[in-house]
């Protein structure tokens, strides 16, 4: 908008045009004040009834709560002011009335719960506190994709519709694509993998995944954002490196460039950028440390995958960002290659947050032969993923990725209790729309 300046830009002097929402009216009889917000604060708006043009002052104090207003005055010091300063207002025109009777207040001097929050995002996104979250969530992602690109890695952009699943433990969206029958992609998996066995080599995708997980649970999605990495010539250990840098990175930015946010999240004080190595436990010592701490009803055996209990008595014991390495082969998918000396171990990987798992990966199976033998055990028809299979013929080197959840990333760097507070509209079994 022409001729506009951003409340925090207002200074002492100036004659300015501000414009935002109503965020409240305070009218003290003879005096009255509007506070009106905007992207960068808020100001104050001074009414002096008995100084000032009656219309001015009847548009001024008669407009309700979020409407949208713009207001042309001179701006002066005001230490009893919330900024310290104040505009005495010349002109105020009403852009856009809001109806009085909101769904959700803004202020949050009413709390909502998270149903009505979400059903209506835009009011409640007028919240400092919840506007912070994507402006962090914003800051998280660019400083992943420059240590990536600092990892010598390329972007790309992988099909969403495809004609396979790959992550054989969640369920498919069906789709009918122009009579055929096709999938929501699960997951960029076979995709990167074809991109890192070309010269590309080093690649990286920030993008949509789609699992038909019928679970109801704060920490999963339908519709999650999935940062992806893979890379020839690595192996697991290697990938387990970029996954460590590429989160540490995020909790490095947001201490640099979010105090502001930190502070309207009331996190500035607690909030820590982990320092120490993330410890590399095998799956056989986190059975063992499980099965000791005693909070689980059954001892777990080899083979067992980890309950959500488990993995939180871990988490708890171990205190920090950890991987646990060396799945057994039967519980990780046919793409993750199994360690040359022990069949039954595999080279999978995960990076556990104390409060959950943020990160799957592992070295993948470059041998053709090896990987069809996999897709028979798995009980997958090879055939239908000749498209990948084939050129695993021509030059596949060794290599190695990992996948990274965005929102489980944002939601453990905030100490977030839903996963849904990290999504803008986000897409569980109830929720289609918005
Ligand atoms: P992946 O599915 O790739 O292994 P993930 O992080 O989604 O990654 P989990 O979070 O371990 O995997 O997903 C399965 C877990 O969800 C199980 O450990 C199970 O205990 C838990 N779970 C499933 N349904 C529910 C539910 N209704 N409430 C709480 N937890 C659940
Ligand atoms: P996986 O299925 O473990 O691995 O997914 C990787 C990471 O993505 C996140 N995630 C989810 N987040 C929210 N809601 C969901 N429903 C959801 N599902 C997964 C988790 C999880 O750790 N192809 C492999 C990765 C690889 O090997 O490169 C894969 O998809 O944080």
């Amino acid at each position: 908008m022409q001729d506009r300046t951003y409340t925090a830009d207002a200074e002492p002097g100036d004659d300015a045009t501000v414009a935002g929402w109503v965020h409240e009216i305070r009218d003290l009889g003879g005096i009255a004040f509007l506070i009106l917000r905007d992207t960068t604060g808020k100001i104050q708006i001074k009414f002096e009834k008995d100084e000032m043009d009656d219309e001015l002052v009847e548009t001024g104090l008669g407009v309700s709560r979020e409407s949208v207003v713009k207001v042309s005055g001179a701006v002066e010091e005001e230490p009893r002011a919330p900024t310290g300063v104040e505009v005495t207002p010349e002109s105020v025109e009403v852009v856009a009335p809001a109806d009085p009777e909101l769904p959700l207040d803004p202020s949050g001097k009413v709390d909502a719960d998270i149903s009505t929050r979400l059903d209506n995002r835009t009011l409640d996104l007028r919240k400092e506190e919840v506007q912070a979250i994507f402006e962090i969530r914003a800051e998280i992602l660019r400083a992943v994709r420059e240590q990536f690109r600092e990892f010598d890695c390329t972007e790309i952009n992988t099909p969403k519709i495809v004609a396979t699943g790959t992550e054989g433990g969640t369920e498919l969206f069906p789709i009918t694509y122009f009579g055929e029958e096709a999938f929501m992609n699960q997951s960029p998996q076979l995709f990167k993998q074809l991109i890192a066995g070309s010269n590309v080599e080093r690649v990286f995708e920030i993008g949509p995944i789609f699992r038909a997980e019928e679970h109801n649970t704060p920490r999963h999605l339908n519709e999650a954002t999935s940062i992806d990495f893979e890379g020839a010539f690595c192996d697991e250990s290697d990938a387990m490196d970029v996954a460590e840098g590429v989160v540490r990175a995020a909790y490095e930015a947001v201490a640099e460039n979010c105090s502001e946010e930190l502070e309207a999240l009331g996190l500035e004080e607690e909030f820590e950028v982990p320092e120490e190595a993330f410890p590399r436990l095998s799956y056989e010592e986190a059975i063992e440390r499980i099965n000791a701490t005693g909070e689980l009803d059954d001892q777990l055996v080899w083979g067992d995958d980890l309950p959500t209990e488990g993995e939180k008595a871990l988490g708890e014991d171990v205190g920090s960002h950890y991987f646990i390495t060396d799945w057994p082969s039967e519980i990780k998918p046919f793409y993750i290659q199994d360690h040359d000396d022990d069949e039954q171990l595999s080279t999978g990987f995960d990076l556990m947050h104390p409060r959950m798992e943020l990160v799957s990966g592992g070295q993948r199976e470059h041998r053709h032969e090896k990987l069809i033998e996999g897709f028979e055990q798995q009980g997958l028809d090879p055939s239908e993923f000749e498209y990948y299979t084939k050129m695993f013929k021509y030059g596949m080197p060794p290599h190695a990725g990992f996948g990274l959840g965005g929102e489980r990333l944002v939601m453990t760097i905030l100490g977030l209790e839903n996963i849904r507070e990290a999504v803008l509209f986000p897409r569980d079994r109830q929720r289609l729309s918005p």
